[in-house]
């Protein structure tokens, strides 16, 4: 699939130092070391629906990373799927009574469209399940060759019990995830399951749903071999880090673990498994099912400016669960405003100290609170909030501006 542009990213003429993110399965810092390109995936979305700001807030997480890697000095190769046949989006496409093909293909368009005004960088594998299946065909067929799946009726489950290590992803105790599991779609009450955890890697066909050939009949792929076949594929094993919202933490993220690791023992399927926290409006979880959504698309299309957007989530950390407040938007607004007043003088406070607390933030878990507030002390100083205005250092905005760009991924 074709992603989406890439933007500029200006050299800096320091490095930033080695990433340390929080890894949901040791629930710890792991400082991450990669050995030649940092290898980073992250999950895409469902196209059925525009892109909320849950969605933007995960992907500019993940988008801190890849800057943060590239100021360390690695290259960074970036997968990412496009779940384009599930569900969810089938249901979808019958409710509206649009093809579900063509819906897939609006989304995610509008998706890249999002993504290109958030300066987001693109992957450099833009993958969907559909143009996957042949993957999926393959790493099913390797499961089956090592005793993990079984079929119940015309559907294939892969068995939880095949993993050893099922369940250090999450961490989850089995009582949890029996109870999570119908909320994101698992069947655990299903007749003939030989336990209720075990998930759907190939889906028979059924009626008015697409489906293609395969060893075991016509259907679908499931949802969690998707991701492990595309990543795979792509990045090998034991890749550095795959991430995603909290929401995935189990079963996809779990499964997919599961999946990877029984396929070629000895091999984890990630190293760091980094989640986003999940961003609410009108006191639940913002979600398509849900309907409390407020769409990039719909802020661009009134002339919101795409900084101001990716500033206000910049201003929470990215494993926080939080509040989206329309406030919050047009203080950003306010404060870009005062940025570009500060950086248009061209001298300013000294930048060095600043340029590497952004970038010692950023390595620090994404903290992008802090490594922006280090800017806003920047432009107090060099406004001169106090009355004593600092322009001390004659080349002060081109560095900070170079940073800024670079790391925090803001054109001001
Ligand atoms: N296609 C699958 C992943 S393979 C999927 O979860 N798609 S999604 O469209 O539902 O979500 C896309 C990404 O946005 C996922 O990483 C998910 O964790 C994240 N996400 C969804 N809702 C929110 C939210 N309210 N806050 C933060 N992130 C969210
Ligand atoms: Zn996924």
């Amino acid at each position: 699939m074709r992603a989406w542009p890439s933007p500029d990213i200006p050299t800096l003429s320091v490095a930033g130092p080695a990433v340390t993110l929080h890894d949901t399965a040791s629930r710890g810092p792991v400082t991450t070391s990669p050995e030649g390109s940092a290898r980073l995936y992250v999950c895409g979305i469902t196209p059925y629906d525009a892109t909320h700001l849950g969605h933007a807030a995960t992907y500019v997480a993940f988008d801190l990373l890849n800057r943060a890697w590239r100021s360390a000095g690695h290259d960074v190769v970036y997968v990412q799927n496009v779940t384009d046949v599930d569900d969810p989006l089938l249901e979808r496409a019958a409710k509206v009574k649009v093809d579900w093909v063509e819906l897939a293909e609006r989304e995610t368009e509008l998706f890249r469209q999002d993504m290109t005004a958030l300066r987001v960088l693109p992957p450099a594998h833009y993958v969907g399940a559909v143009e996957s299946i042949p993957l999926v065909i393959d790493l099913i067929g390797r499961l089956d060759e090592l005793g993990a799946i079984y079929r119940v009726e015309d559907d294939l489950y892969y068995s939880v019990s095949a993993d050893p290590a099922f369940g250090a992803e999450s961490g989850w105790t089995r009582e949890r995830m029996l109870e999570i599991y119908p909320e994101r779609g698992g069947d655990p009450e299903r007749p003939g399951k030989k336990d209720p955890l075990d998930c759907v890697v190939w889906r028979g066909r059924r009626e008015g749903e697409p489906s293609w050939e395969s060893p075991w009949g016509p259907g679908r792929p499931g949802w969690h071999v998707e991701c492990t076949a595309i990543a795979q594929e792509h990045l090998g094993g034991a890749f550095d880090v795959q991430g995603g919202g909290s929401d995935l933490v189990f079963p996809h993220h779990e499964m997919c673990a599961g999946h990877a690791q029984v396929a070629v023992p000895g091999t984890p399927f990630a190293q760091v498994y980094s989640h986003g926290g999940m961003v609410g409006y009108d006191g639940e979880k913002m979600s398509k099912s849900r309907g409390n959504l407020v769409f990039v698309s719909a802020l661009r299309n009134s002339d919101v400016d795409p900084m101001a957007i990716r500033l206000a989530l910049m201003r929470h950390h990215y494993r926080a669960d939080w509040e989206w407040v329309d406030e919050e938007l047009w203080t950003a607004v306010d404060d870009l405003a005062r940025w570009r007043r500060a950086l248009a003088l061209g001298a300013g406070a000294p930048a060095a100290p600043v340029v590497e607390e952004v970038l010692t933030a950023l390595a620090d878990d994404l903290d992008a609170p802090r490594a922006l507030a280090a800017v806003d002390s920047w432009v107090d100083a060099t406004l001169g909030t106090d009355g004593l205005a600092d322009t001390s250092d004659p080349d002060a905005a081109v560095q900070l501006l170079g940073v800024i760009d670079a790391a925090l991924g803001l054109l001001v």
